[in-house]
């Protein structure tokens, strides 16, 4: 059964998602030969940076780092502006890439994907769109992005509202004029935070309302420095291959030799405050070697940017409340940010506790809190994250005949085997899917890394004349225990952040991501493939 070749069909590789996994899959498969098309429900490519079009959306990784390493043309012709890149510049190079790769001829816009159902017997998967159409193809990916499915809060009243409501994940492609209107930010997380200050240089007032205070860390961001862009391009080969030797897929980073314990009292402070005057957060994560696996080691950093914060935040009610403290610094997304607790100095930001007195109700007028106070305002700010990591492959009804259908299968949280495929789901492939190190690296080497695994096992299999392609189940339970494993011996688990799930309510709480670094990953796939794609069965 299986050894038939595929039914005839319309393609031979569907491709959900036309962001940066998508985009360089049509590239890359193409080159196979492949008849292939990308549905995206959007009406541009570009996936995160075509969404997230909130005020001070930008890149936490740096500009020279977070671009496509697959042609060098394009890396030693692009110029960044600055440092960091921010959602305009970073949508212009995704465009500039799909026109100069010409890649919009295999990408459907406007079009989002409702079901993918593989019919066994036929060895094909049929997706069907919003549109009603239906498409075939033996190979089906799933490019849909980590953190693409935008989730607004479960409040009462939340629709009564008569002002303007936004979502950061959701923002108005024309913009919007906060000027001389109340607002309400929902949500502290990094689009909060990066959208705080430029909204408070508008609005005539601006409450925050904080359920958690999360550590950011300044981006010192600024123009790029053409020495670095120089020298930067004169190595770009040689970085590109060196950041798969290293933990989170960006080289330029010695790796710590120490552990904070082994340095003094005076010697921490030093580093710290020179990590916190370079910027960005690996300089952070990189201080010493167990500042993710020893609390008291990380409490040392943490309080250093608590004492950070007391020392820029004039009123100390409002500095005390925007001090984490319930979790270690760096076990959620660490922010990086420009100007963001400055921002409560000025007159016209109230920074609102919504922990000790949550949310009652969303009313016709604005909001009121569990304490009886009431705020009046204009416009909500929804920065309140996403169904990361496994709400958009969720979304779609997923199944494989007439039965197993993914959310079955995950009701407990996502297995997979490498963050690749998912067993008893054959021909289906995820970029940068839950249980890799997607969302903990850069992301577009781990899109790039993905997408190359995936062409060269269909071009495998082409050479043997195989068709199908699944997770061994043992290969898949044993890669489940490993990220478990790996998560375990670090803090990660410890915070309520949307790496477990925590941010959505009834989400299992499993740690999804895989935090055993890129290097370690990129070892392991390579294992793989040299014992015959070893862990997965094809036939
Ligand atoms: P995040 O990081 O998930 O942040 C969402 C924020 O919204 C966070 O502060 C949440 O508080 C808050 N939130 C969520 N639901 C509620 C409700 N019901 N009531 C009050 N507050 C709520 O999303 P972002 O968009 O900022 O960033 C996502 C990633 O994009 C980021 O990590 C980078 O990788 C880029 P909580 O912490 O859950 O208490």
């Amino acid at each position: 059964m299986a050894k038939s070749p595929a039914a005839t069909s319309d393609l031979d590789v569907i491709i959900i998602g036309a962001g940066v996994a998508g985009l360089y899959a049509i590239h890359r498969l193409r080159k196979l030969g492949l008849k292939l098309r990308a549905y995206e429900a959007g009406d541009g490519v570009g996936g995160t940076w075509y969404w997230n079009r909130y005020p001070g959306c930008r890149c936490d990784v740096e500009s020279m780092e977070y671009s496509y390493s697959f042609s060098n043309d394009l890396q030693q012709d692009w110029q960044w502006p600055e440092r960091y890149g921010t959602q305009p510049e970073i949508l212009r190079y995704v465009n500039h890439v799909a026109e100069r790769f010409d890649l919009l001829r295999d990408v459907q816009l406007n079009t989002r994907i409702k079901k993918a159902h593989f019919d066994s017997t036929r060895n094909l998967w049929t997706v069907k769109t919003d549109k009603r159409e239906t498409i075939t193809a033996p190979y089906c990916i799933m490019a849909t992005g980590n953190l693409s499915t935008p989730r607004l809060p479960d409040i009462d009243g939340i629709s009564e509202f008569k002002g303007d409501t936004y979502h950061t994940g959701l923002w108005p492609p024309e913009g919007v004029d906060f000027s001389g209107q109340i607002v309400g930010v929902i949500g502290t997380g990094s689009s909060g935070v990066q959208s705080i200050p430029i909204i408070a240089r508008q609005a005539k007032h601006l409450y925050v309302f904080q359920r958690t205070a999360n550590f950011s860390l300044p981006a010192r961001n600024g123009p790029l420095d053409p020495e670095i862009e120089r020298r930067h391009k004169e190595e770009y080969p040689e970085r590109r291959k060196a950041a798969y030797g290293t933990p989170f897929g960006i080289a330029g980073y010695p790796p710590p030799d120490k552990n904070a314990g082994e340095a003094t009292h005076e010697e921490r402070l030093a580093a710290y405050e020179a990590n916190w005057a370079e910027g960005g957060q690996i300089s952070f994560l990189f201080a010493y070697k167990d500042m993710l696996t020893n609390a008291e080691a990380n409490e040392t950093a943490a309080e250093f940017v608590r004492n950070k914060i007391r020392a820029t935040v004039e009123d100390p009610k409002t500095a005390e409340l925007l001090c984490p403290n319930d979790h270690p610094m760096g076990t959620k997304r660490l922010i990086l940010d420009t100007g963001y607790y400055e921002t409560y100095n000025r007159s016209n930001v109230t920074l609102v506790d919504i922990r000790s007195h949550p949310i009652d109700e969303i009313t016709e007028t604005g909001l009121r809190t569990s304490n009886g106070s009431s705020y009046a305002l204009d416009a909500i700010s929804f920065a309140t994250g996403f169904d990361a990591m496994t709400g958009a492959m969720r979304e779609i009804d997923i199944r494989v005949d007439s039965g197993k259908h993914i959310k079955a299968k995950w009701a407990d949280g996502p297995r997979t085997y490498l963050g690749i495929m998912v067993a008893g789901f054959p021909n289906m492939f995820m970029i940068t899917g839950p249980q890799s190190p997607g969302v903990k690296s850069q992301m577009i080497l781990s899109c790039e890394q993905h997408v190359d695994f995936i062409a060269d096992a269909i071009d495998h299999m082409r050479a043997k004349g195989l068709v199908r392609i699944d997770a061994d189940v043992a290969a898949e339970n044993d890669w489940v225990e490993h990220v478990n494993e790996v998560a375990d011996s670090t803090l990660y688990p410890l915070a309520n952040s949307w790496y477990v799930g925590a941010n959505i309510p009834g989400k299992p709480r499993i740690f999804m991501p895989y935090v055993g670094g890129v290097d370690a990953y990129k070892k392991k796939c390579d294992e793989v493939v040299a014992n015959g794609y070893d862990g997965f069965v094809m036939s």
